[in-house]
């Protein structure tokens, strides 16, 4: 798979940096096509070229419009060497063999910013080059592809050391530099055209215009197959919150996945309720149970199916989302006859790995959360030691901890969620916060158990929960303060366990 390059067809806006290229080829017995300017620029430097209306027998057209788009330009470039019909027509129509394509496409981008009249801008908007550029990535099985100026170091590697070949490896990575050069060169012409996003209301493939975005002055779209994680049963369209809170809820009740009956009531992307239970319609009753202020207008999801008992007990509540993996009949029937939305969660749905979400003028792209910390994961860290009941609570807390916004802190206790404090800028506020939920609602913490997503800068936390009748701790560990929190445990006999995994959630 190994080629040598025996002719190169150059056409440069720039010709910075080009003469210890063509140099370098001219003196590997290269011959070298050009266009106009690159061509003068070769000549002047004393070695031969060969002007690119010689393949063509056409002269440049249009102004410059037309030079290189020529079937015996892209014959020359597209042509397949291992296909037999091909190599008769290249002899066939006089098609000269090109083996290296180097392009520095029109300064689109510049020229927009130089703040240039839309004329001159349309003006620079490169077609043989594009072209050249998609047709030699292509054909990488056959042909080198150098998209840019970044690239003349790698080529100068590769044609020196390789005594004028690449590899099958090196053309493939040269092409998917090419499509990441054109398909941005494609991304700034259209947003050049589409200054008013004009077109974001018309249709961009696979794109849902929502009604409007996380409010009714903001337009909002989503993007992504939804059908293939739900089947939409009854109700009117998702909204954009809506689908916010229906994948906070498929995340945290995936954690559940291999627990018993559980079902989670979630309010802005965190739950407000959520209970294992041996039934799904008394996991519900509980769920509920933990704030049911909080509850009113959330997403209900459930990991079992739900039952009539359950859907007859939904009803009572005014909620926008139920979502579970199945419905008995009956039960369905019940529900649609509200207005909530009811959604089917596939069997066996994949979540995504991968996160995107918008930052400045980019994106942020990171791995899901995988790591559900389980029993195996924690290290006693105290003299007291969790009881095996607090070791099933603490494990609990924290899987909600992780789908919780932080900071945050989680009670737990018997399987049920008891409070929570959710995206606090300090951490003692958040288990105020939960303290206080807990008090409002009539839970007492005696024996409840506490996760945190990330490690105690101080022991106030510890002491905090302690005094409010916490037992138990899960957190992380890490702070090179641990010992105080530790040593304040030891003396409370409260048993704390290190996880080693910090589950931040912004
Ligand atoms: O106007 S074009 O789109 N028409 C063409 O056929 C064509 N072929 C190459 N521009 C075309 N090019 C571009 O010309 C190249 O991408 C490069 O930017 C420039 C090099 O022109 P010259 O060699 O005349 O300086």
């Amino acid at each position: 798979t190994t080629k040598t390059i025996k002719s190169a067809l150059i056409s440069v806006f720039s010709k910075e940096g080009l003469e210890p290229i063509v140099r370098q080829l001219n003196s590997q017995n290269v011959t070298i096509y050009s266009t106009g300017g690159t061509e003068d620029f070769i000549k002047n430097l004393g070695i031969p070229v060969i002007p690119v209306e010689d393949i063509t027998s056409y002269p440049s057209i249009l102004g410059g419009r037309v030079k290189t788009l020529h079937p015996k330009v892209f014959g020359g470039i597209l042509n397949r060497q291992d296909n037999e019909s091909d190599m008769q027509q290249m002899q066939e129509f006089d098609i000269p063999q090109i083996d290296l394509v180097i392009v520095d496409l029109y300064p689109f981008e510049k020229t927009v910013a130089s703040g240039a009249s839309e004329a001159d801008i349309i003006e620079k908007i490169d077609i043989g080059g594009i072209s050249l550029i998609r047709a030699a990535a292509k054909n990488f099985k056959d042909t080198v592809i150098v998209s840019s100026m970044d690239q003349y170091s790698l080529l100068l590697d590769l044609i020196t050391s390789q005594n004028g070949g690449t590899t099958l490896e090196n053309r493939k990575l040269l092409a998917t530099k090419a499509f990441h050069v054109s398909s941005h060169y494609d991304g700034a012409i259209f947003n050049y055209f589409n200054t008013d996003e004009t077109i974001y209301k018309e249709s961009i493939a696979n794109g849902q215009v929502l009604r409007y975005g996380e409010n009714p002055h903001q337009k909002g779209f989503f993007f992504g197959d939804f059908d293939a994680m739900f089947k939409k049963l009854h109700g009117k369209e998702l909204s954009y919150n809506n689908l916010l809170d229906v994948d906070a809820a498929v995340n945290l009740i995936n954690e559940f996945k291999n627990d018993g009956a559980t079902f989670a009531i979630l309010k802005h992307n965190n739950a407000c309720g959520l209970a294992t239970r041996a039934t799904i319609s008394e996991a519900y009753d509980v769920a509920l149970a933990c704030d049911p202020t909080s509850a009113f207008g959330g997403v209900l999801i459930s990991n079992t199916k739900i039952d009539i008992a359950t859907a007859t007990e939904i009803n009572k509540l005014f909620c926008e989302v139920v979502i579970a993996p199945k419905y008995e009949p009956e039960a369905l029937k019940i529900l649609q006859e509200k207005k909530n939305r009811i959604l089917l969660i596939q069997n066996d749905v994949e979540l995504p790995n991968k996160q995107v979400r918008s930052c400045l003028n980019g994106l942020l792209i990171q791995e899901r959360n995988n790591i559900t910390d389980n029993k195996n994961d924690l290290t006693t860290v105290t003299t007291t030691a969790p009881s095996q009941q607090e070791i099933k609570d603490l494990i609990f807390a924290s899987k909600i901890c992780k789908n919780t916004k932080s900071n945050t802190i989680v009670f737990a206790k018997n399987g049920t969620l008891i409070s929570s404090g959710t995206g606090q800028t300090s951490r003692v506020d958040a288990l105020l916060q939960a303290i206080e939920k807990a008090k409002n609602f009539g839970f007492d913490l005696h024996g409840a158990s506490m996760a945190s997503d990330a490690f105690f800068p101080f022991p106030d936390c510890v002491e905090i929960a302690k005094n409010a009748g916490i037992s138990a701790v899960i957190q992380p560990g890490g702070s090179i303060k641990d010992e105080l929190s530790i040593n304040y445990c030891n003396e409370n006999k409260v048993a704390m366990v290190f996880t080693g995994t910090r589950h931040f959630k912004h």
